[in-house]
């Protein structure tokens, strides 16, 4: 398969992000007084109808733009492609935060080669997270870096230059499950001691462009998928973030995690840690 050029993965990082500040505007100026809500995997696990609408007006620009590439949404609506590449998209990750009017929420879109439906068999290519209520627009292409955008114009961003663990900001989140929640719950225990504080803010994506920008140091959740990383994982590793999962496996829905290099190691072992005695 011949993957697109550094010029195209640029002209694919414009239409991510173009698309994702679409659907952003979408779901903060289209939001109804009255937002029908229903559950999937479990009740506290919520779609509304606009992270549908959102993902529907994502598929039919990307399609219209992009008709040979397949589609893998959070929600219904996905296709299948010809070209190797996929989009992976979350509309809203933070459906919970956008639910209650809390902030962050993000718009998710990402291209990637390979199986995103398998973790380890999918590499993103170019992506934009777009954060409405803080009017944030982050992008990024392979080997090309990752920047900013918002009110005031463009910069590039770098994650944080953190060194000792102890010292470190860190964000994580809780899955729907209680089951889950439990492991998760014991492995927090073991870590909160052991860094500066720990933040939930509610968005995967968020928190992973917030890695990139210094704003937080290190991030690690279990229970995510492609959708909610793909493009928030390539802004992060193009901001000079470490990637890692539990031990030597791939980052996956055991445990995901992206660091500042000078704390990565240690952060990494923590983690190994609190997980396998969680
Ligand atoms: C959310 C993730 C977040 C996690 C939440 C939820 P969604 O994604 O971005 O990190 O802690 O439980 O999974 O469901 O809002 O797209």
């Amino acid at each position: 398969m011949n993957l697109p050029d550094p010029l195209d993965r640029h002209a694919l990082a414009e239409l991510a992000r173009d698309v994702a500040e679409q659907a952003g505007r979408l779901i903060v100026q289209g939001r109804p007084d009255r937002l029908e809500v229903s559950s999937k995997s479990s009740r506290r696990d919520i779609v509304t109808e606009m992270d549908q609408r959102a993902q529907d007006a994502l598929c039919e620009a990307l399609a219209a733009a992009r008709p040979d590439d397949a589609i893998l949404g959070e929600e219904q609506g996905g296709r299948p492609g010809t070209s190797g590449l996929t989009w992976v998209l979350d509309p809203i990750d933070g459906t919970v935060n956008y639910l209650y009017g809390l902030s962050p929420f993000s718009v998710s879109v990402a291209v990637v080669e390979g199986d995103p439906t398998t973790w380890g068999r999918w590499s993103p290519l170019a992506g934009a997270v777009v954060i409405p209520p803080v009017g944030l627009t982050y992008l990024a292409t392979l080997g090309g870096g990752a920047m900013v955008q918002d009110a005031h114009g463009a910069r590039e961003v770098r994650a944080s230059s953190a060194a000792e663990l102890s010292m470190a900001l860190v964000a994580t989140g809780f899955a729907y499950g209680a089951e889950l929640r439990c492991v998760q719950t014991r492995a927090f225990v073991e870590i909160i001691p052991k860094v500066r504080d720990i933040r939930r803010t509610g968005s995967a994506a968020a928190d992973l462009c917030w890695v990139a920008d210094g704003r937080l140091d290190g991030y690690f959740e279990a229970g995510l998928h492609a959708w909610d990383v793909a493009a928030g994982q390539l802004i992060a590793t193009e901001a000079g973030a470490v990637l890692h999962g539990l031990g030597d496996e791939v980052p996956n829905g055991d445990l995901y995690a992206m660091s500042a290099p000078g704390i990565s190691a240690d952060f990494a072992a923590l983690l190994r840690s609190a997980h396998r005695s969680s």
